[in-house]
């Protein structure tokens, strides 16, 4: 029994490096969700799927080259283009399970070299998670997964650099769950996670990120 199911969705993000599992867990997590009779949608940021999306995409796949500050305001812009769709999602009472959010904007572009202040302001007043699951698996062990694609970032001098600054901005909403686990055991921990702040949300207002 999943409870109540009259009051607003959550926003629960998962980050975490390339390879890390974020991708499968969402998708798991979802059908779980689903399963349980949560009204729940699968996101992920970058949405490739707008023109903002398609530059971001081009730029990933080394097809395009743009300067760090130009491509970090576009991962944001990418965002923001999506605030007043996950706003009424939410209030509607649909939950967003979300592959990536301004966390990586902010790791990624950080680990390039910019100034972390800098990277966070253009999120600011973005919606805030009620959740950050952050996978945590060590570069090294990453890379091992099956290797990377062959986009931009997916090295691994480059995921250390990002894991140490996805660690520097971790908060109260963030729970850290081990993704060296088995798939299996990292299921059931995302389970309860998920399910516990979809209660608790639930009468909870939505709040502005602010860092
Ligand atoms: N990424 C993702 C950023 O650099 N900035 C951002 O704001 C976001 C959301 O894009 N590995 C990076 C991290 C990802 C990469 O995403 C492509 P995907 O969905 O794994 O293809
Ligand atoms: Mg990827």
């Amino acid at each position: 029994n999943a409870g109540s199911k009259s009051g607003r969705g959550a926003l629960i993000v998962l980050e975490g490096l390339d390879r890390s599992g974020k991708s499968s867990q969402c998708a798991r997590l979802l059908s779980y969700l689903e399963g349980q009779g949560w009204r729940a949608e699968g996101w992920r940021f970058p949405d490739r799927g707008t023109s903002v999306g398609q530059m971001i995409s081009a730029y990933l796949a080394n097809e395009s080259q743009l300067d760090d500050r130009t491509v970090h305001l576009l991962f944001s812009a990418n965002r923001w283009e999506k605030r007043a769709l996950m706003e009424s999602k939410l209030l509607g009472g649909t939950t967003l399970i979300v592959d990536c959010y301004s966390y990586s904007g902010v790791a990624f572009s950080a680990a390039k070299g910019l100034d972390i202040e800098w990277c966070k302001a253009p999120d600011v007043g973005l919606i805030a998670p009620d959740l950050v699951i952050y996978l945590d698996v060590q570069p090294e062990k990453a890379a091992e997964r099956g290797g990377y694609g062959g986009e931009r970032y997916e090295k691994i001098e480059f995921q250390k650099r990002v894991a140490d600054h996805y660690h520097s901005l971790s908060d109260s909403t963030w729970k850290i769950v081990d993704g060296s686990l088995s798939m299996e055991t990292v299921e059931e921990q995302l389970r309860e996670l998920a399910t516990n702040c979809i209660q608790e949300s639930q009468e909870k207002p939505l709040t502005n990120l602010a860092w």
